[in-house]
């Protein structure tokens, strides 16, 4: 594999572990507000980003290729209210895919079809995750300010289980 890709595949090893570590502040935040369904939802999301983290790993021990895992930065972990988090979910998720996408194109050229194979069910993953991040944002704003609105979403986000990752290596 080429030096640049390896780098980018090593450097998205950490991206994803700082997106699970980012989830679970969001977590830490809700569970503080007594929104222990929001708090549900985002320990799953990071625990799905841990597992996209061990996808990029594998995929690289798979190819023989070393990987260091680099210091993870510290999220933030404190929020005006429930929408700044939302928001910030979804500026990171589109941080996300544009890193993905930029592997990608870097494979591309290279023409590392093994490595754009493995990109795509990334690339489709992180339209879901948008979708997904949109959507809340859309529902809270359709909640306002109402406090029986938040109760109802918190009951509905407590409901999500993990499902361990479609992609096997
Ligand atoms: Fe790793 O899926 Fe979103 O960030």
């Amino acid at each position: 594999m080429d030096k640049k890709v390896i780098a980018l595949l090593n450097q998205q090893v950490n991206k994803e572990f700082f997106s699970a570590y980012l989830y679970l502040s969001f977590a830490n935040y809700f569970e503080n507000r007594g929104l222990s369904g929001f708090a549900n939802w985002y320990l799953i999301q990071a625990q799905e980003e841990r597992d996209h983290a061990m996808l990029f790993v594998k995929f690289l021990q798979n190819n023989d290729e070393s990987l260091i895992y680099e210091a993870i930065e510290k999220p933030a972990s404190t929020w005006e209210n429930e929408m700044e988090v939302l928001k910030a979910g979804l500026a990171h998720e589109k941080f996300i895919t544009d890193s993905i996408n930029k592997i990608y194109a870097t494979a591309l050229d290279l023409k590392d079809f093994r490595t754009t194979q493995f990109l795509d069910w990334f690339i489709k993953e992180q339209g879901e995750e948008e979708t997904n991040a949109n959507e809340l944002i859309q529902q809270a704003e359709l909640i306002g300010k109402s406090g029986n609105g938040l109760y109802m979403l918190d009951q509905k986000l407590a409901l999500r289980v993990y499902a361990a990752p479609s992609l096997v290596l």
